[in-house]
């Protein structure tokens, strides 16, 4: 192995070569404790240290790095206390992830690492978000994403770096190519000849590197960096290696073949790496020894610590649920203010629910000049239904970004910028596409805040519903899969003065927020709202009519449908609940509605398998059963895709059985 010192000095290459052994010593302790089960999950980099160790050297420390499961060296090189690794390793409560966590699946931002999901691409769409921040302020820094070659497999990696190549992002992204995914050989995942060739089809640069070597490293990434920052343009390098153990130490190597292990012994990146430092006479054999004892006991007195500290902590009270539910949401530190807004400048008032919604985004961009807007066709065209129109020319392409047609890499995207303190907001074209998206959005956003206490500060628009002849994909009702999901809010206003107060709350909501807009609301119901900056509060049910006979608990299109019902049977007292936020449910004022009438209809355009209305009916039936009259009844949509026909669609609809199963309760 050849190594180019350039002009480092003596002082910089012992550091590397320090900092190179650390992760490969603290492996070698953890294996022991693993086998004394004291540790109970373990992926190992052993072979691949070079990789970790040389990149993260090469950032600045305020530079956030996207790691996977083999980085340790990333952790050990962030100076992360070792005492406070291992807590984590343990699974303990004062570890970073407060034992939600596995071993490498964390984050914490005093150290700018962001934690992985396990689902490994993702992480390369939030480096785009945090290299999009760094481009927005003016920052001299970029982002740095790894994956394994298993990993370039997954339509994300395809999403992340179509995205930074096309929004011109300063970020590295890091291929580690260590022979193997879990078992599968490279020949199985892919099939151009080398990973790098693929930079080219983005249109960016790319170089491949042996992965073994300290120097090549540590000189590649720091000149890739200065590129990157330099030009404003993303870089690709994949790293040749090899991962000398098991994917995760249960899984053996038996499928690597044996000369496989001996060609790669010989290239491990600590011992040739030694041998250039003893034979260039910057360290001696002695002083190398003298180093791996001051590792050695680092890493023996961090473990003591650690397990002292461990037994010391307190073992689980009565209220762990309590802290466990409270931590997966983040709080909100700011209250509201108040802002007048003398002119609309570019935004003609008016008072239907598109016109409202229109507004909401509009202010909430004039007050906070951290919020960025983005979307497929949301700049000049405006969107599909042309409600950001106008703001392009009001707060230009920086803040209004129309995206490649990627609805993953976009909601990774939004959830790095949320690390760097902005706030988004972004259009899916119509809800039924959010499936593309749906991981980020269910295991990066809803958990990270539970997982390691950093926000997702994220607003999700959906234009929803059906109604329209539009067919099973352009008018599902898809918000059960989110209320389903601990860490979303799930907010869908049925009135142009909700839409905007929610909205505007949504935004100010430093958590994840689905926001259903129905689409055939937009421009059919109208009414007066206030021009004021306003709130309308998150988790408030909204009592629509009182009455005595029957409650109908909605939302969304079902309390139009339940409105026009009562307008038409004056003879029955129907008390309406409007639900407005689903997740979190607002369960006082949904037990006021039962006590009114002590029947309960809910309904809703969703199909009724697994729909709101369960969950509903569900709590009612624990907690009101004293107040009621009749069983809860359920009035939702027919248990099928949602048909093209419009006859068909008619009859799919609850509302075509909105009658019958009113006049069912009633005579009960
Ligand atoms: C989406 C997804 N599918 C499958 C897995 C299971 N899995 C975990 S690691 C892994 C192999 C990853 O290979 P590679 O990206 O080359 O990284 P390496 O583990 O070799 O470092 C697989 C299949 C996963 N974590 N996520």
């Amino acid at each position: 192995m050849q190594f180019n010192r350039k002009d480092l000095t003596d002082v910089t290459l012992i550091e590397l070569y320090k900092k190179l052994l650390l992760p490969r010593m603290i492996e070698e302790k953890m294996l022991l404790l693993l086998r004394q089960g004291k540790v109970s999950k373990w992926f190992s980099g052993i072979g691949q240290e070079a990789i970790s160790v040389g990149a993260t050297y090469a950032l600045r420390p305020d530079e956030w790095i996207m790691p996977l499961h083999r980085n340790l060296g990333v952790f050990t090189t962030r100076k992360m206390p070792l005492k406070d690794l291992i807590k984590q390793w343990q699974g303990a409560l004062d570890g970073y992830s407060k034992g939600r966590e596995r071993s490498f699946h964390f984050g914490n931002k005093q150290h700018f690492i962001c934690g992985m999901i396990s689902h490994l691409g993702p992480q390369l769409s939030v480096a785009d978000g945090v290299a999009l921040a760094y481009k927005l302020k003016k920052e001299e820094k970029a982002s740095l994403a790894f994956t394994g070659e298993g990993g370039t497999s997954e339509g994300e990696f395809h999403e992340a770096l179509n995205v930074a190549a096309v929004w011109d992002l300063p970020v590295i992204f890091i291929i580690e190519n260590n022979g193997y995914g879990l078992s599968t050989p490279v020949k199985e995942q892919y099939h151009c000849e080398n990973l790098v060739d693929r930079a080219k089809g983005y249109g960016m640069e790319g170089v491949q590197i042996d992965g073994n070597n300290i120097l090549t490293v540590y000189d590649t990434v720091k000149g890739v960096r200065d590129y990157c920052i330099k030009n404003q343009k993303p870089y690709l390098i994949e790293c040749m290696t090899f991962r000398m153990r098991g994917h995760e130490e249960a899984s053996g190597v038996k499928y690597v073949p044996k000369e496989m292990f001996e060609e790669w012994i010989e290239k491990d990146p600590i011992k040739n790496y030694e041998h250039f430092l003893v034979g260039e006479n910057i360290l001696t054999n002695p002083q190398i020894a003298e180093i791996k004892d001051e590792l050695k006991e680092y890493i023996e007195k961090s473990y003591a610590t650690a397990e002292e500290e461990i037994s010391d902590f307190s073992i689980l009270n009565s209220s762990i649920s309590k802290e466990q539910i409270e931590d997966v949401y983040a709080k909100k530190v700011s209250s509201f203010k108040t802002y007048s807004f003398p002119s609309i400048s570019t935004v003609a008032r008016g008072t239907r629910f598109i016109d409202a919604i229109k507004e909401a985004l509009y202010q909430s961009m004039k007050v906070h000049s951290n919020l960025i807007l983005m979307g497929q066709d949301i700049a000049e065209y405006g969107g599909a239904f042309k409600i950001t129109e106008g703001l392009l020319n009001e707060f230009g392409k920086e803040r209004v970004r129309n995206t490649p047609l990627c609805e993953s890499a976009i909601v990774g995207t939004a959830l790095g910028l949320s690390l760097e303190c902005f706030k988004s907001v972004m259009e899916m074209q119509f809800a039924d596409f959010v499936s593309v998206g749906f991981n980020q959005i269910i295991n990066n956003l809803a958990k990270i805040n539970y997982r390691w206490g950093q926000n997702a500060d994220v607003v999700i628009r959906m234009p929803t519903g059906a109604g329209v002849g539009a067919g099973p994909f352009h008018s599902q009702s898809n918000e059960a899969w989110f209320v389903h999901t601990p860490g979303l809010k799930v907010v869908y206003p049925s009135t142009p003065e909700d839409a905007k107060g929610l909205l505007i709350a949504s935004i100010n909501d430093p958590n994840p927020v689905l926001f259903f807009e129905h689409k055939a609301l937009y421009r059919s119901i109208s009414s007066e709202f206030s021009q004021e900056y306003y709130e309308t509060e998150i988790g408030k049910a909204r009592q629509v009519r009182v009455g005595m006979d029957v409650s109908i608990i909605t939302y969304g299109m079902g309390v139009i449908w339940a409105t026009e019902y009562s307008d038409a049977h004056p003879e029955i007292s129907i008390d309406i609940l409007d639900l407005r936020t689903l997740l979190p449910l607002d369960y006082k004022a949904i037990r006021t509605s039962v006590n009114n009438t002590g029947k309960v209809l809910v309904l809703h355009e969703d199909t009724l398998t697994g729909g709101v209305g369960g969950e509903v009916a569900a709590w009612i039936a624990q907690n009101c059963f004293e107040f009621l009259d009749a069983p809860v009844m359920r009035c939702a949509s027919l248990d099928t895709p949602v048909p093209f026909n419009l006859k068909l669609e008619k009859n799919f609809l609850a509302k075509s059985r909105l009658d019958e199963m009113v006049q069912k309760l009633i005579h009960y």
